[in-house]
């Protein structure tokens, strides 16, 4: 499936470089003023009254849950077909390529289940904490709102996200390469408060947590990492979960892998030791080339995608100022830079981030350019704050040979040609 495609596209200098930004700079500008004063002329959208000026609008929804407009339709979660044998272990993917900032639309974040969407009703809902604590205890959802809260944006990543890319090119458009990917702002109960409520015994070094689905999908999670940062969220972006995501609670395990968020969470067990469930040796292990298994591969490393221009974002004009934008992540903390090629990976340049940079959450990055019309390799490379650097397929490959599906952080390639279509390739 592999497609090696190496258009010849010259690598220049880093002084030359410096004086071509300059130039592109100021050509850029030139350029824009040139189309829009020429638009000024002889467009008629701008000079002539359009018919939503000429009469009221609609009126004000007085009940409705608001939706996206309808030109918009499109900016939808989408899923692959062969991937997907039953709607019920199903997976399908947020659209990345339409999105902006660093918060996914509760509507759009992807969803990966197991056994469907468990459809809990909020008064018989029930978490029980049980196992190695002084007292075991039951909380109805009203008992979790009880507890003091913390709110923190976290980005979720399923292990298997750009899994399919391992052995070579297959999926175009990032929403399906890298779309199992969502930032959410978490509302709800640190674990250590529920734990403290419960009373940990000084045996006490492992969670096994349980969800209420039919999948009964469990974890095991060392008690360090419980007591660091993770949560019982009942609250994404400020309204209830999404069912979708677990309503009416789920786990957050910042920065960690996908599978270990339960959702609809209904037991939390203590123990000593970790319980080796289904999901954690069967499944989200990683096959390495020796035949050998890794386990436990919690923490999602560095990562980045350009998500426009990609297949499913072209480029519309022919040349001129240009946006290109993505997203960088780290389970390990913050994004501390981001770098943009445009010739494949020999030449970098700087990328700006911007919005806000938090720990274990998704970073916007921009890259303005002067797009001259020929065909960009496209990449972005991301650093994090630990200093790890996010590596090339053919670095990846060497240490974790090809037999893997979980954890393919490397770098992605967009093949921007001349008519402005992006195509999903991978150069060797
Ligand atoms: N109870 C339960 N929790 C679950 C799952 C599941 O099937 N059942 N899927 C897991 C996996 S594999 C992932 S990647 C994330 C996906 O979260 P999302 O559906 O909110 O995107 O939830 C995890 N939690
Ligand atoms: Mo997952």
């Amino acid at each position: 499936m592999s497609r090696n495609k190496k258009p010849s596209i010259e690598a220049g200098s880093s002084g030359s470089r410096r004086a071509f930004l300059r130039s592109s700079i100021a050509a850029g500008g030139a350029l824009v003023a040139g189309s829009s004063s020429a638009r000024a002329q002889s467009d008629t959208a701008i000079t002539q009254v359009q018919d939503w000026a000429r009469r009221l609008g609609k009126g004000v929804d007085r009940t409705a849950y608001g939706q996206p407009s309808p030109h918009e339709k499109d900016v939808v979660r989408r899923h692959v077909e062969w991937l997907t044998p039953s709607v019920q272990t199903a997976v399908n993917f947020t659209p990345l390529h339409e999105l902006d900032g660093i918060i996914t639309p509760n509507g759009l974040c992807f969803e990966r289940h197991h056994a469907g969407v468990a459809e809990v009703e909020p008064d018989k809902y029930r978490l029980m904490i049980n196992g190695l604590v002084e007292r075991p205890l039951v909380f109805t959802l009203d008992d979790l709102k009880r507890f003091p809260r913390r709110n923190q944006i976290n980005f979720l990543e399923c292990a298997a996200n750009t899994g399919m890319e391992w052995r070579g090119v297959q999926l175009n458009g990032c929403q399906f390469t890298h779309g199992m990917l969502h930032n959410v702002m978490y509302t709800g109960v640190p674990l250590r408060l529920l734990f403290e409520a419960a009373g940990l015994k000084t045996s006490a070094r492992w969670v096994m947590a349980e969800g209420a689905d039919a999948s009964a999908m469990n974890r095991s999670l060392p008690m360090s990492k419980a007591l660091d940062d993770c949560m019982i969220a009942f609250k994404m972006n400020g309204e209830a979960l999404r069912p979708e995501q677990g309503y009416p609670a789920r786990l957050v395990v910042p920065g960690w892998e996908g599978s270990l968020w339960v959702k609809w969470i209904r037991r939390l067990e203590i123990g000593d030791e970790p319980w080796h469930s289904r999901e954690e040796t069967s499944k989200y292990t990683d096959l390495l080339a020796n035949g050998k298994s890794r386990r436990f591969t919690w923490e999602m490393d560095c990562k980045s995608v350009i998500t426009s221009p990609s297949p499913q974002a072209p480029v519309k004009h022919k040349r001129g100022q240009t946006v290109i934008t993505g997203l960088a992540w780290s389970g390990r903390g913050t994004i501390a830079r981001v770098d943009v090629s445009l010739d494949g990976g020999r030449n970098w340049v700087a990328a700006r981030i911007d919005g806000p940079s938090l720990d274990k959450s998704l970073h916007r990055f921009y890259y303005d350019f002067d797009w001259n019309g020929e065909a960009v390799l496209l990449q972005s490379r991301a650093v994090d704050s630990s200093g790890y650097i996010q590596p090339t397929k053919a670095e990846l490959r060497q240490v974790r040979g090809t037999n893997s599906v979980y954890h393919n952080n490397s770098i992605q390639t967009w093949y921007l040609k001349k008519n402005g279509e992006v195509e999903n390739v991978e150069i060797s």
